[in-house]
């Protein structure tokens, strides 16, 4: 869980880059959660939080093809309306560029921790080939499936071949990669059983009191936000899972942007990526232009509040904590079923 030495051999190796963060060279940790400005904690505890991240990650959040990959962009919709990024995509994978870069201002931008320039540091595709790499657990491991929609399947990429002709690439050829003449080692895979624990305090532990979402939003995310969220009914039999919406995200996608949700933690200072209350994060990885967008975040929380021992209460307490400076504006949270 740190940057390979191979890329930090020397100044005149192909794989060294100079920027990248000089405190988070070997031996230092990653932080899959973290924000500039996170406190240092011992290695083999950041080892334990980060193993609870990625089954928060893969598992508990990861259920279907949404939750893993995001939900559809299609040609013609309008760019600055997004309904929302995949869980991998958010967490580890926003994290890892920049923690591995410095969130700067973007006018200045450093290469991992800023989109455009990300791919300058060769340690980018290390990156990107482990994010092909967990796409691959999931759907072999845990048995994550793919999108059938045809507009998905159907859409493509022009590369160009070893002869230099361009070639169209779509990606239903690309959904498996013994096809495309590679596998990944048989590795142990350690954050399979190293799921969230909730504090012991939490169970059956009434809430505190908190006003509406319809007393807050919209609003500005500039200090911690606490509300009270109504469970919905449901009607039938359905057995379908609870999803917490924060909705309408309004930020500009030039700058670093980042905010942890809490569910039902009464003391987010006393809260932990390995504790079953931190939900995760929302974050943005700084573009090189200015863009005003909006786009929403979803929680899976069934699970999450039988773990607690809330399964029977009729609202949540959710917990919204700023972890960047730059504006973020919220329209609203609300709890809807998995459709
Ligand atoms: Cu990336």
């Amino acid at each position: 869980m740190q940057i390979p030495p191979m890329y930090n051999s020397g100044v005149t190796t192909p794989l060294y880059d100079c920027l990248r963060n000089p405190d988070h060279l070997p031996p230092a940790v990653i932080n899959l959660e973290w924000f500039d400005g996170d406190v240092k904690v011992d290695p083999e505890v950041q080892i334990k939080y980060n193993l609870a991240i990625m089954h928060t990650q893969m598992i508990t959040q990861s259920k279907t093809p949404t939750d893993f990959f995001g939900n559809p962009y299609r040609a013609g919709d309008d760019i600055t309306t997004l309904n929302g990024a995949g869980q991998i995509e958010q967490t580890p994978h926003n994290h890892v560029h920049t923690w591995t870069g410095t969130v700067v201002d973007p006018n200045n931008p450093i290469d991992m921790s800023t989109f455009y320039a990300a791919a300058r540091d060769p340690i980018f595709f290390a990156h990107h080939t482990n994010v092909d790499r967990m796409w691959t657990i999931w759907l072999n491991q845990l048995k994550g499936t793919h999108f059938t929609d045809p507009d998905w399947l159907n859409a493509y990429f022009i590369f160009y071949n070893e002869e230099a002709k361009p070639v169209r690439v779509k990606i239903q050829d690309c959904l498996d990669n013994t096809k495309l003449g590679y596998t990944y080692e048989d590795e142990p895979i350690p954050w399979l059983d190293a799921s969230a624990k909730p504090k012991p305090r939490a169970k059956a532990k009434s809430l505190p009191s908190a006003p509406d979402p319809d007393q807050v939003f919209p609003t500005t995310l500039d200090k911690p936000i606490n509300v009270i969220v109504k469970r919905p009914k449901r009607s039938g039999s359905g057995s379908s899972e609870e999803i917490l919406v924060i909705e309408g995200i309004e930020y500009d996608k030039g700058n670093y942007v980042k905010f942890n949700v809490f569910i039902n933690e009464d003391d987010v200072n006393a809260s932990h990526p390995d504790n079953t209350e931190f939900l995760g994060s929302f974050s943005n990885l700084p573009h090189g232009h200015r863009m005003n967008v909006k786009t929403n975040k979803r929680f899976r929380i069934s699970e999450v509040l039988e773990e607690l021992g809330a399964g029977d209460y009729d609202r949540v307490l959710v917990t919204l904590v700023p972890k960047s400076i730059n504006p973020v504006k919220i329209n609203g949270i609300k709890i809807e079923f998995d459709s």
